[in-house]
């Protein structure tokens, strides 16, 4: 028997984690994943990571180059040499480089693997089609778009990078809010839930705010509290209400930190429109008791210091910008901000800087008009004539499955259906894949070495555990050879081999011991309780903020020549008679976004079902268990009921992520979320709203 070999490794995935994690290898064949021994004892690692191996060995895993050769998205392909595909991408993209329109190239995905300094799916893409001679790219994000478009508004674009807090300072909490959020499934660093469980141990209260009784609001949390999707912001005002009314505002606070806070004061105790921001307001919005409100109000205004953690969910919806904004008004309100324990209320995670390391660059090249990535089918599909920057004639996806992912599949049909040409990087035939005329087969991160960037201030070093699957080659490889073919190969790899770079990068970090680094696969920053805005809030003339008043900006003049008002206000999203649901779509435990719902393993943990209310299935005659049918604008799908109590009335929910499985009558019936999800954006951000769905639902 061989012997065994235990590497350091780490998932360079989008998964909100990070992990610090070894490979199991026996004779060149990756056993399994375990939690790194010598990781912080507060880190761990999911099941996502840990069940790799059935990823890199999946029976449907590409192995070699294909081209397609029956109608875009049938599924027909022929396998081809590297050379031959190569070929005709060169060529594809040579044609529309010498018609003298780059841009007419959109670059879509980038989350496959966003982590990594060298194997970093988005930053490879953008320095190739960047030294190409230019593209279309996509701004925002789906994930976070509301959110990263508010925060320089609320601390200025030199801060706004630096409000998150490490999540070892929740030691110092009196309360936890998770508002929206879910990281008993939804990872946000590898430490998150440690953190929360032993504080909750120390006897600080947690309490979620979600439609549904998540796992977290089950077994991380003291209270769950219902609240209707997209309505937080009603909530957080009617909370700021009774800090108004019980005088437990931090006037002090307040009045050193932040601007505009009287003009928020006066739309809470509806001074100018004559609508009192109460708990009964809020109530009738929300559909939360007026007491539980109250209760609520009155915890979080004695406890000091408190975290407010919103997820991301709470801006993926209409309004959800105010939503953040109102969040960061509270925490201020209470002078959480930049406390240790206390948060800005804005996202807490990835919203501090990394530990200093090289990584891939994207040189200045030609250039690159942007879309909000919401809106990319659109762009499409509408064009130069819709006031989009030009016309897009081809697309190429790197670590991307929009066509499961991205809102209003059928639109993004559409939209892969109407370019000349499309090619994608990914180790599967994915819907969006099977709509590529060429489709390029790529290694997994346990297949090339790599330094990735996790939810914290520390770094990993992941080692190359297994040969490539099949023919798969890297992404960072693939782009050498097409670069060296349309004639600037030499600027793209700068002659470096994988391994040089990752030299590079090395050598311009701030780790003293590379060897040791490589060693143990982990390097600590030094400091392990960094809480953001913290020097700014000690002393806010000293170390001001980069807004235009130096301070928090409650109410923006800037935020307000768009077009909205100044400070937050509740503009939420409300269903209508014909489709009176509201449907959410949250991230499954089971996949990071659209991956492994390609494996039974994965999806039998998780069946996808959609929860409905008790009430709202007898008013249906809808029984448990049964067939249903749920209907949107943009489509409908048929799935299987789950009726419980567990979600409010009123409110169904999907998880997203399945693969769409579309019949001849337009149906799906794998119950992909994105089948009912609308492009039609929150503004101002051009972002998500895939938590504001309206839908009905009937018997199948
Ligand atoms: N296991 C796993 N972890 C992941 C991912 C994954 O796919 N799987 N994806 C990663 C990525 S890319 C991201 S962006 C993050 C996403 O992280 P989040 O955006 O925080 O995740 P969601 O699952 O969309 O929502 C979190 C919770 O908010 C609730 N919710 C939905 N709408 C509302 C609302 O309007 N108000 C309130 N108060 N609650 C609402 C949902 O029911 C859910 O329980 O997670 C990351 N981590
Ligand atoms: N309804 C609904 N829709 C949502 C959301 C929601 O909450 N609700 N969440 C949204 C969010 S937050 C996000 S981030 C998006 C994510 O949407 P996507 O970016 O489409 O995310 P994934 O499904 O993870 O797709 C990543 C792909 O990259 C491939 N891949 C993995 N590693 C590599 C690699 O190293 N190289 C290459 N080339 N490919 C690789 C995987 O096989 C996979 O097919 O989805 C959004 N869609
Ligand atoms: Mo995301």
């Amino acid at each position: 028997m061989k012997e065994l070999l235990r590497l350091p490794v780490t998932c360079n995935k989008d998964c909100g984690g990070g992990c610090p994690l070894i490979a199991e290898i026996r004779d060149g064949r990756l056993l399994r994943l375990l939690d790194n021994p010598l990781k912080p004892p507060a880190m761990r690692g999911c099941v996502r990571g840990y069940q790799m191996a059935r990823t890199v060995y999946h029976p449907r895993r590409l192995r070699a180059p294909l081209l397609r050769s029956g109608p875009r998205g049938s599924g027909r392909y022929r396998e081809v040499g590297w050379k031959e595909a190569l070929r005709v991408v060169a060529e594809r993209l040579e044609r529309i480089r010498a018609a003298g329109d780059p841009q007419a190239v959109m670059r879509l995905g980038g989350s496959g693997s966003p982590r990594g300094a060298l194997h970093n799916t988005d930053l490879l893409t953008k320095r190739f089609l960047s030294l190409f001679g230019g593209f279309t790219d996509l701004s925002g994000s789906y994930s976070a778009g509301a959110e990263l478009f508010v925060n320089p508004y609320l601390f200025g674009p030199a801060h706004a990078g630096s409000a998150g807090i490490d999540a070892a300072t929740l030691r110092h909490s009196r309360l936890i809010l998770l508002w929206g959020a879910n990281p008993a499934d939804t990872r946000f660093g590898a430490e998150l839930c440690t953190r929360i469980r032993e504080q909750r141990r120390r006897g600080t209260p947690v309490i979620t705010i979600d439609p549904r009784c998540s796992r977290t609001a089950r077994s991380l949390s003291d209270q769950w509290i219902a609240v209707r999707p997209g309505s937080d912001t009603a909530l957080m005002a009617a909370i700021l209400y009774v800090l108004l009314e019980e005088e437990l505002v931090d006037r002090v606070f307040v009045r050193e930190h932040s601007l505009g806070f009287e003009a928020l004061e006066r739309y809470v105790l509806g001074r100018d429109d004559g609508e009192a921001k109460t708990p009964s307001w809020a109530g009738e919005i929300c559909g939360t008791g007026r007491d539980v409100i109250l209760r609520l109000a009155r915890l979080y205004g004695k406890s000091r210091p408190a975290a407010l953690i919103p997820g991301l969910s709470i801006q993926r919806t209409i309004g959800g910008e105010e939503a953040i904004r109102m969040a960061v008004a509270l925490q201020t309100a209470t002078g959480n901000v930049g406390v240790p324990g206390g948060s800005s209320g804005s996202s807490a995670w990835g919203r501090l800087p990394d530990p200093r390391c090289g990584r891939m660059t994207v040189p200045p090249g030609g250039p690159r008009p942007e879309v909000p990535e919401y809106r990319w089918a659109d762009a499409i599909l509408e064009g130069r004539s819709g006031g989009y920057p030009g016309d897009i004639r081809a697309l190429y996806n790197v670590g991307g499955n929009y066509l499961a992912t991205g809102s209003d599949v059928r639109k993004n049909i559409r939209a892969f259906a109407k370019v000349d040409f499309s090619v994608c990087h990914d180790c599967f035939l994915t819907p969006t894949a099977a709509h590529c005329d060429v489709v390029l087969p790529v290694t997994t991160f346990l297949e090339r070495e790599d330094i990735v960037f996790p939810e914290s201030n520390h770094l990993l070093y992941s080692h190359k555990a297994i040969e490539p699957v099949g023919q798969s080659r890297n992404d960072y490889d693939i782009f050498c050879g097409l670069a060296d073919l349309l004639g600037f190969g030499r600027e793209y790899s700068l002659g470096r081999s994988a391994g040089e770079w990752l030299e590079c990068f090395l050598e311009e970090s701030e780790i003293p011991d590379a060897d040791e680094f490589r060693r143990t696969g982990i390097y600590s920053g030094p400091e392990q309780e960094r809480c953001g805005l913290s020097e700014f809030a000690a002393d806010p003339e000293g170390f001001p903020l980069s807004t235009p008043s130096g301070k928090i900006e409650i109410a923006s003049a800037g935020y307000a020549r768009l077009g909205f008002p100044a400070f937050p206000t509740w503009r939420g999203f409300r269903t209508g008679e014909e489709y009176p649901l509201y449907l959410i779509t949250p991230h499954a435990r089971y996949r990071t976004n659209s991956q492994h719902a390609n494996d039974p393993w994965f999806v039998e943990r998780e069946t996808q079902l959609l929860w409905m209310h008790p009430r709202d299935a007898a008013a249906r005659g809808i029984p448990e268990g049964s067939r249903v049918e749920a209907a949107s604008p943009q489509g409908k799908l048929r799935v299987t009921v789950r009726v419980t109590e567990e979600i409010m009335p009123g409110v169904v929910c999907l998880l997203a992520g399945m693969w769409p499985e579309i019949g001849g009558d337009g149906v799906d019936t794998a119950g992909s979320a994105n089948i009912l999800t609308s492009t039609l954006p929150t503004q101002p951000s051009q972002s998500s709203r895939t938590h504001s769905v309206a839908v009905d639902v009937r018997p199948a």
